[in-house]
């Protein structure tokens, strides 16, 4: 996925007007959203069809498929139909669950994104323990794209050297600690909502952000 800046804007907003208004914003920098459950429990899943209909941009949906592959495959379904280009997917569910979601985005030629471990400190308990051994599953099963926190900085780092050259989101970026120059030493890009969305000036921030690696 070609990330423009290397940041993918997490569109956590319930509203769709406010949230074109901050793609609008800042649309000669960026030209990637990830869209979740906030939007499209407010809005619908045409969210995903209206931020197609008016940019240019690549949605990726946030839905953390984890269910058994009969229904995976439905939500793979629905979703893909709706316009996103990939779809985020957790990995505890094992191997069969996984391989639904790929082979569904195989058909409709999309993409899918292994979520192998998360950002928050709560993930420490239970999903971390296995997170080697999900993004060891990817490797095996051909994906080439996964989620790993820039919160945990030697964990994005391992994961980094099990998936090798594959594609790196990471979210956790700013509001949960993470810093950009730092998760970019691992990860290829990062998903930012907060920093972002909440900003007074959303152009502004994401033009700092970017001056932050860059420069
Ligand atoms: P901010 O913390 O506001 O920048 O948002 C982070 C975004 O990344 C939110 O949409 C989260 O749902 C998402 N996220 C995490 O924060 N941590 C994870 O481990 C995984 C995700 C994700 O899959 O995108």
């Amino acid at each position: 996925m070609e990330v423009k800046n290397n940041i993918i804007l997490a569109l956590d907003v319930n509203n769709m007007d406010t949230g074109l208004g901050i793609i609008e914003s800042i649309s000669d920098y960026i030209n990637t959203v990830k869209v979740g459950y906030p939007l499209v429990l407010s809005e619908g899943l045409e969210s995903i069809s209206k931020i197609k209909d008016n940019f240019d941009f690549k949605v990726i949906a946030d839905f953390k498929v984890a269910d058994i592959p009969e229904t995976n495959t439905k939500i793979c379904d629905l979703t893909f139909q709706s316009g996103a280009d990939a779809i985020i997917v957790q990995g505890f569910v094992g191997e069969d669950s996984v391989k639904a979601c790929q082979e569904n985005a195989a058909e409709h030629s999309r993409e899918v994104f292994l979520l192998t471990e998360m950002s928050h400190p709560g993930a420490a308990r239970f999903i971390q323990k296995v997170s080697e051994d999900i993004a060891q599953m990817g490797v095996k099963m051909g994906i080439n794209n996964y989620v790993a926190p820039s919160t945990k900085l030697q964990r994005l780092k391992k994961i980094r050297e099990i998936v090798g050259d594959s594609y790196i989101i990471s979210p956790g970026v700013g509001v949960q600690g993470g810093v950009p120059k730092d998760t970019l030493k691992y990860a290829d890009a990062l998903i930012i909502g907060r920093s972002i969305y909440q900003s007074q000036s959303p152009r502004e921030s994401v033009k700092t952000i970017i001056d932050s690696f860059k420069l």
